[in-house]
């Protein structure tokens, strides 16, 4: 075929217009403020904040599409330690912000998403000290079991050891000698704002004690920061499960207003999590009764196995 006839042909202008569309849209994606390409995208830019309590603070820093990375800083030494730092620019960036010195990094399970950042980190920040409880962690210096103690700065930081998720899944649980103030519990992919994590390596059993028996036992004001912002799509789980919890309700509707906001859902605090957590609360007749048990363990495999296949509501 001619080319003056290629182009002539209404077929192919229709295809070209298409292709300088999609072109043209490609480039504002890449170029546009990230404001503007969130309102492309219909999701809003998510915040990152700093939750600040005396002894120590805590920075979120989302990462990926909906991970987060925690920034944790002790306030008498300004030392630092990095949770999960799958965006190692983003860290460094954040660590030169608040000209702290990062020392640790606290790794909960080895999966790309948590752990896929640490071999570039340990490059631009030489000299830190890696922790993880499974050898499948890249960069790892220093394997830890259940109730490994360690210090960042002045902060006690003691390990959970929550397999199911992964069969190295740690917990991070941080503390301030003679503090009035709450401690905090870094819990991964294990425990998430009304949800848990899915059960790739692990039995029901295996969850059951993580979030009950370990993670459930902590103090009850214990501040909770997950590994995912997965607040609202576990809330219309939660409400699936138990259609009459008014605590779920709140909990959505402000969840939300949050989202939409782009401001983070996290942290949540244990007691909270009792109220609206489906996975928390297979104690409960409500929740068993749902999965036709009346056993806390066969209910968390059932409804774990329930949320596998749900499909989220658009409301
Ligand atoms: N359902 C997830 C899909 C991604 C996924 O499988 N995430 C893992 C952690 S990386 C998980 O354990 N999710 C818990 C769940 O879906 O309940 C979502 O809401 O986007
Ligand atoms: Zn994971
Ligand atoms: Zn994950």
């Amino acid at each position: 075929m001619q080319i003056s006839k290629l182009f002539s042909s209404s077929h192919t202008r229709q295809l070209l217009l298409c292709l300088s569309v999609v072109v043209l849209l490609h480039n504002v994606c890449i170029t546009a403020p990230a404001q503007f390409r969130a309102a492309l995208l219909h999701s809003p830019v998510r915040k990152s904040i700093l939750v600040e309590q005396s002894d120590m603070k805590v920075e979120l820093l989302p990462a990926l599409t909906d991970n987060y990375m925690y920034l944790l800083i002790d306030e008498e030494t300004k030392e630092a330690a990095i949770v999960d730092p799958v965006e190692p620019a983003k860290v460094v960036d954040a660590v030169k912000k608040h000209g702290v010195k990062l020392k640790t990094v606290l790794t909960t399970h080895h999966h790309w998403d948590h752990a896929g950042g640490n071999e570039k980190l340990v490059k631009l920040v030489p000299g830190l000290t890696v922790y993880g409880g499974d050898d499948r962690v890249g960069a790892l210096t220093q394997k830890i079991s259940h109730h490994s103690n360690f210090k960042v700065g002045s902060l006690n930081v003691k390990c959970l050891f929550t397999p199911c998720h992964t069969t190295g899944h740690i917990c991070y649980f941080v503390t301030k000698n003679s503090s009035s103030e709450p401690p905090i519990v870094f819990t991964g992919d294990t425990l998430f704002v009304a949800g848990c994590g899915k059960f790739f390596e692990g039995t029901p059993d295996q969850m059951y004690k993580a979030l009950v028996e370990i993670i459930g036992k902590l103090p009850p004001e214990t501040r909770v920061y997950c590994g995912h912002e997965y607040t609202i799509n576990n809330l219309k789980f939660a409400r699936h499960v138990e259609p009459d919890n008014e605590n779920i309700k709140k909990k959505l509707a402000w969840a939300k207003e949050k989202y939409n906001n782009g401001e983070p859902t996290i942290p949540s605090t244990l007691a909270d999590e009792f109220t609206f957590n489906p996975f928390m609360r297979v104690r409960e007749k409500t929740v068993q009764d749902h999965a036709g048990s009346s056993d806390p363990i066969e209910t968390m495999g059932k409804i774990r196995r329930e949320k596998d296949n749900f499909r989220v509501p658009k409301d």
